[in-house]
């Protein structure tokens, strides 16, 4: 559970940031004998980010599928680079996975899968304006129901005939100014 909030939170703090270059590896750079499950563990990676991997002649990025992610595959790999400085744009969201094609690297562990999330961006503004509006009629009505009942109890001990005089001369007032109503209605 703590950890679920942690992942909210570190989501929340990073969710406005835009743009983001992250380096693979840090100050290890894509190499041998680097956990990057570890370095990719906490980060947040959102639409609009890119990944820059920093490595030796020794090295190449390959980007591949999931299966052959796992099966440390390069022989169908997405893009393959090798420039030893290559910038990767996190356009989508969704999992994108990346191995060394230098043969015992991937299976030594130099490989990485990174989660893209998906753009946060439009959901700031709608909560705010729907809320005012419908919020109103519904909270309104429940509070006058469960108020109305407690009125009628303390009348009844007060007295009954003045309690009914009261009510018929209001009826009485009523009728008669329905009435003033109806004349001046028929006068126009
Ligand atoms: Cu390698």
């Amino acid at each position: 559970m703590s950890a679920l909030i942690a992942c909210l939170v570190l989501i929340a703090a990073v969710a406005p940031a835009y743009g983001k270059d992250y380096t693979v590896g840090d100050s290890s750079g894509w190499s041998s004998g680097v956990d990057y499950t570890t370095w990719a563990k906490g980060k947040t990676f959102n639409v609009g980010d890119n990944l820059v991997f920093q490595y030796s002649a020794m090295h190449t990025v390959a980007e591949v599928s999931s299966a052959d992610y796992s099966a440390c595959s390069t022989s169908n790999s997405i893009q393959s680079y090798s420039d030893q400085n290559t910038k990767i744009a996190l356009t989508a969201p969704g999992t994108r996975y990346f191995v060394c094609g230098t043969p015992g690297h991937c299976s030594g562990g130099m490989k990485l899968a990174v989660t893209v999330a998906a753009a946060t961006t439009p959901a700031a503004s709608p909560p705010e304006a729907p809320s005012t509006t419908p919020a109103a009629p519904g909270t309104e009505t429940p509070p006058d129901q469960t108020t109305t009942p407690s009125t009628p109890a303390a009348p009844t001990t007060t007295g009954s005939t003045s309690g009914a005089a009261g009510g018929s001369g209001i009826v009485m007032g009523l009728s008669a100014g329905a009435a003033a109503l109806v004349g001046v209605a028929l006068m126009g």
